[in-house]
């Protein structure tokens, strides 16, 4: 804890409000400013509630940072919205500045509360601003700043793209300058800490190889990034660079388990880069198993079995629908059913851990056309788990102009919980088709309006219980190649996780 009132004022301050530590966007801007000589201090305010406020102004008072920058996504936008009040009222002299997807997509909703926002990817503005603020020069023309004037809102247009990523310094996983929320205390980030909060226990390196996506689905934000910036182009780094910040994350953090690749699609990689890749992963003995995410047209046997070869273990893939309507008309996705069948079948043959995504509760989906996605999802070869996201209408989204302009009602994205997907008959039947025999689920199905209700609501919590570990488990078991100490290495990391979830709240 910082404990001295410094009066140098030529500091940082970047505050996140996750539950986690894996805020990648805030690290990235934390080492790009020290790679300018700017003294930059991260502060992760997980769990945060009002009634943190006057030890984390203790806290702001003695590192008495130039600006406080704020990162939010829009879930986070109460927290941000209380916080950024807070030290305004506490200290007025000091700007609150807020970036990340939430301030780009409602920008002029975030000016009510904060003093200037940055659209966009937005290292080198940021740095920018900060050099301009500590030489007293002007900043209202900086590029990817936004600010309120005479209570007009003036938003400047984005810089281009960073081209080559590897110019960007490497985050830090667990930033030094760091400190960290814990029961209502501030303290200088450790080891023992970070353990408690970085996602599965600190066992999991998230990395970064890309940015954009090949896609620009109505749901997302690549999608307002491709209005944004005419372009949603992936950007990849060079496998040199990676391989580089590999390196030193398992010298640094040998305890790593996973590398999770935080891209949109990891797999949509071309061939050369995918061989070149792998040979300098085996070479520079990198050795520790990863995950990522990927499209189903860009899975092909080749790149799994490569991928595979050097320690591929779980894919998160979207199907989102088997609706080939909703998909094409609704989610702007032009994947078809045979595609992602295909691309999961192959994943199954690799015995590589599948996590499909679903998003269910859409308002623009028919009863039959649910039905379409149980059917996709009774072909999946199993075993294999889903992840189901309750539809949010993200701000600056295309689905979100839709649903306005066609009236339809939906949930704040700034309240709303996208793991709460609401109870309905055939919700639950989906959360059930990886876990029960095909058959049974057809019965399920045929007889909704039946009397299957009985037996649906016997399984149910019998299968989510029992059933869907059980499931969890032999997929790991699969994956590590029927490895026993692999397997329990992975389940205890990702055990600790959910404990240490729930101890924590409260
Ligand atoms: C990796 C990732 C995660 C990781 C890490 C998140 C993180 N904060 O880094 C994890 C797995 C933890 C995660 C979790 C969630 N995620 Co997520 N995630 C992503 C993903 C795929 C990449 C983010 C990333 O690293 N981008 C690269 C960095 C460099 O870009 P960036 O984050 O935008 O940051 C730049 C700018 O925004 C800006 N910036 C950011 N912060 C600040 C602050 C200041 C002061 C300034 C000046 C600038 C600035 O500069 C940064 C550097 O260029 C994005 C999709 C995407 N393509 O962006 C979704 C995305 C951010 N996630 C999303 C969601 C919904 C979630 C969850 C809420 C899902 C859930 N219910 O579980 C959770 C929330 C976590 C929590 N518990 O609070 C949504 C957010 C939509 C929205 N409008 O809010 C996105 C956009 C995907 C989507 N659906 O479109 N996520
Ligand atoms: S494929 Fe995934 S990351 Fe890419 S635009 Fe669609 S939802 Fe977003």
């Amino acid at each position: 804890m910082i404990n001295s009132m410094s009066k140098k004022t030529n500091k940082v301050l970047l505050v996140a409000f996750q539950d986690n530590t894996d805020v990648i966007s805030l690290k990235y801007l934390h080492s790009y400013l020290m790679n300018h000589n700017i003294e930059s201090y991260i502060l992760f305010l997980p769990y945060y509630s009002k009634d943190n406020n006057y030890k984390i102004l203790e806290f702001v008072k003695a590192l008495n940072p130039a600006v406080v920058g704020v990162s939010l996504m829009t879930i986070q936008f109460f927290y941000a919205k209380e916080f950024t009040a807070f030290i305004k009222k506490e200290l007025p002299g000091i700007p609150v500045v807020w970036g990340g997807i939430h301030p780009s997509v409602a920008t002029a909703q975030c000016l009510e509360f904060a003093d200037f926002v940055f659209v966009g990817e937005s290292e080198v503005a940021f740095a920018e601003y900060i050099e301009a603020v500590f030489m007293n020069k002007p900043t209202l023309n900086i590029l990817n700043l936004a600010y309120k004037e005479g209570g007009k809102v003036f938003i400047n247009k984005v810089r281009p793209y960073v081209d080559d990523l590897d110019t960007l310094p490497f985050p830090e996983y667990m930033p030094l300058e760091s400190f960290i929320l814990h029961k209502n205390r501030i303290y200088k980030m450790d080891k023992s800490l970070f353990g408690r909060y970085a996602r599965y226990s600190g066992k999991l390196y998230s990395l970064s190889s890309s940015r954009g996506c090949p896609f620009s689905c109505s749901y997302c934000c690549n999608n307002f990034y491709l209005k944004l910036y005419g372009t949603s182009r992936v950007r990849q780094r060079s496998v040199s660079n990676i391989i580089e910040e590999l390196k030193l994350a398992v010298r640094t953090y040998p305890d790593i388990v996973y590398i999770s690749m935080q891209d949109d699609n990891f797999f949509c990689c071309d061939m050369e880069w995918l061989k070149d890749f792998a040979s300098q992963f085996k070479k520079e003995k990198i050795g520790k198993r990863f995950i990522c995410s990927a499209i189903p047209k860009y899975v092909n046997e080749e790149k799994l079995s490569i991928l595979k070869e050097i320690g591929l273990s779980w894919i998160t893939v979207g199907l989102q629908t088997g609706s080939q309507r909703v998909n094409k008309e609704v989610y702007g996705r032009f994947v078809s059913n045979e595609a992602f069948l295909a691309a999961a079948r192959l994943i199954r043959k690799y015995n590589i851990a599948c996590f499909y995504d679903i998003i269910v509760d859409n308002p623009y989906e028919t009863e039959s056309e649910v039905l379409d996605t149980i059917n996709v999802l009774l072909k999946i070869p199993k075993p294999f788990m889903l992840q189901m996201f309750s539809l949010c209408f993200y701000y600056g989204t295309q689905l979100y102009e839709k649903a306005l302009k066609d009236k339809m009602l939906f949930e704040d994205s700034r309240k709303k919980n996208m793991k709460k997907y609401s109870n309905t008959y055939l919700n639950k039947i989906i959360r059930l088709t990886p876990l029960l025999p095909s058959r049974f689920i057809k019965y399920l199905v045929n007889n909704r309006k039946a009397g299957a209700v009985f037996w649906l609501n016997l399984v149910y919590l019998p299968s989510l219980f029992i059933l869907e570990p059980l499931t969890w488990i032999t997929i790991i078991l699969v994956s590590s190649g029927y490895n026993v100490f692999l397997t329990i290495s992975a389940i205890s990391a990702f055990l600790n996780t959910g404990f240490r979830k729930v101890v924590l709240k409260n």
